[in-house]
């Protein structure tokens, strides 16, 4: 058996989040276990697609992903959040949901400057142009986590890299 619990990823735009919280998914899978990907970008879609972008409705996003989050973890299955999340409070809210060794804060970071380099949706471009507005990084902030379980610098490391970086905390730490 295994241990259900939540990997919450936050990170900017582009840094990676959704790339290494897919193959962690894959990885966990192989192992075994339950496991469900609650991605922003996504949920926008459906659960969550009355929400914009300013920090209000930020807030209601993490809100409703770490409870959705929850009601997994509570039928037995590993759930990775992958959430800009730009605002410490609020990953603070959705972390006491849960027991202690129950969330696991992933910081996936990256520079801007790389991020901006990378934009794989051309957002930061628009952003920049202002056709976005309140766009994480250039108009709005990221308040970098002061404490995350795991720190993960995506400017430095691979995919690859990065997933055995959280398994091998998963294993150790969690005993997953
Ligand atoms: C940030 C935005 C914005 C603005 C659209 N600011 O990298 P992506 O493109 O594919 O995923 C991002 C996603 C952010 O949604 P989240 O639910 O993760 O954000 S939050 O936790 O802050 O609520 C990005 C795209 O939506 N996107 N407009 N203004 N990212």
């Amino acid at each position: 058996g295994h241990k259900s619990l939540m990997i919450w990823f936050t990170g900017l735009s582009g840094s990676g989040k959704s790339t290494i919280a897919n193959a962690l998914q894959h990885e966990l899978y192989k192992d075994g276990s339950s496991v469900y990907l609650l991605d922003g970008d996504n949920l926008r879609h459906g659960i969550n697609r009355n929400l914009t972008f300013t920090e209000e409705d930020r807030k209601e996003n993490v809100r409703r992903t770490a409870e959705v989050g929850k009601l997994f973890v509570d039928a037995g299955v590993v759930v990775l959040a992958a959430l800009i999340s730009p605002y410490a409070a609020d990953r603070e809210q959705a972390r006491i949901l849960f027991e202690p060794e129950e969330f696991v804060e992933v910081y996936v970071k990256c520079s801007l400057q790389e991020c901006e380099k990378r934009d794989p949706k051309g957002l930061y471009k628009r952003a920049r142009l202002g056709e976005i507005k309140q766009f994480t990084g250039i108009s709005q902030p990221y308040e970098e986590p002061q404490n995350p379980e795991i720190t993960i610098d995506t400017t430095v490391m691979s995919v690859k890299e990065c997933v055995q970086e959280i398994q091998s905390y998963l294993k150790n730490k969690i005993h997953l």
